[in-house]
């Protein structure tokens, strides 16, 4: 596979490293994860290689590698611990697949406590949940008992005991759908992001936008973010200088015909890039991306 028909660089070379995890086990919604990450990848050639927001083409001057796709649930960390991202050069974005393979990725990414950005319809904070204790209903548990804090956003279904431990849980600051159709509730949630410190981790589940903008997900909820928000959100993250990002994945994307869904994601994985790229000043650095290698007519 490869992001927007480019060459694939060495992991080496690579500054951006796309990892296709098409896990897909313990679904008990709608089925199809498991084609997300070749469906956001293909539809990403209908994008354009500039940059909008961030205003630069991050391909000139980035270079792309796609991984070989991991399928095995045990097998998520290990792969991720061969990448070797030990440094903060190179960015990791993991491509699901459910939502199970966030714990696996952060154990391998995660050394010390750490803040997730948890974009979710669901709590997704169930012990277990149908017999599965790695399940897409208990990434969150997971990832508190990792020992990291969590900034929940976009909740909108929670079991009963979910909602007791978020009012109870010091390590938990929640931001509900509801709330944020405030303006004032996203302005702190701004606030809050601009003001995080040390490691970050970033985890978007596809269902936290609303299902008229993303109709296709494994557990559509109503109501939702918005893409501005979302942008508001990553821009803010992405510009705080007090905080490294050690890696982000996108997940729970169900390809379909409209192709609307997928296209959605497509272009939150180029700015997530874009504004990576942006705040490690590529942008001011040599000329000599993975668009480079091609030549165009
Ligand atoms: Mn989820």
């Amino acid at each position: 596979m490869q992001y927007q028909s480019l060459p694939n660089a060495t992991l080496q070379e690579a500054d951006i490293i796309i990892l296709p995890i098409p896990y897909e086990k313990t679904v008990s919604g709608k089925l199809g994860t498991a084609g997300g990450p070749k469906a956001i990848l293909e539809i990403g050639d209908d994008l354009e290689f500039y940059e909008e927001d961030a205003k630069w083409s991050p391909t000139k001057y980035m270079k792309i590698r796609v991984e070989n796709p991991v399928s095995e649930y045990n097998a998520i960390t290990n792969v991720i611990d061969t990448l070797d991202i030990t440094d903060y050069k190179k960015l990791l974005i993991s491509l699901g697949g459910e939502h199970s393979i966030t714990p696996q990725i952060t154990a391998s990414v995660l050394d010390k406590r750490a803040t997730i950005l948890f974009l979710d319809a669901h709590a997704d904070m169930r012990e277990s949940y149908q017999g599965f204790s790695y399940s897409h209903a208990t990434p969150t548990h997971h990832l508190l008992e990792q020992g990291h804090k969590i900034i929940l956003v976009g909740v909108r279904s929670l079991f009963e005991s979910e909602a007791r431990r978020i009012e109870e849980d010091q390590n938990i600051t929640f931001f509900s759908d509801r709330i944020l159709q405030r303006p004032q509730a996203q302005a702190e949630l701004l606030q809050q992001i601009k003001e995080l410190e040390g490691d970050v981790y970033l985890s978007i589940d596809m269902d936290v936008f609303n299902p008229a903008s993303v109709p296709s997900v494994g557990t559509p909820q109503p109501g939702g973010i918005d893409w501005f928000l979302a942008l508001d959100i990553l821009e803010t993250l992405f510009r705080n200088k007090n905080i490294e990002i050690k890696g982000t994945d996108i997940v729970e994307l169900i390809p379909e015909s409209s192709h609307v869904s997928q296209i959605f994601a497509a272009k939150l994985l180029q700015k997530i890039i874009s504004f990576w790229g942006k705040s490690k000043g590529f942008d001011k650095g040599k000329m000599n991306g993975s668009q480079m290698q091609v030549e165009y007519q």
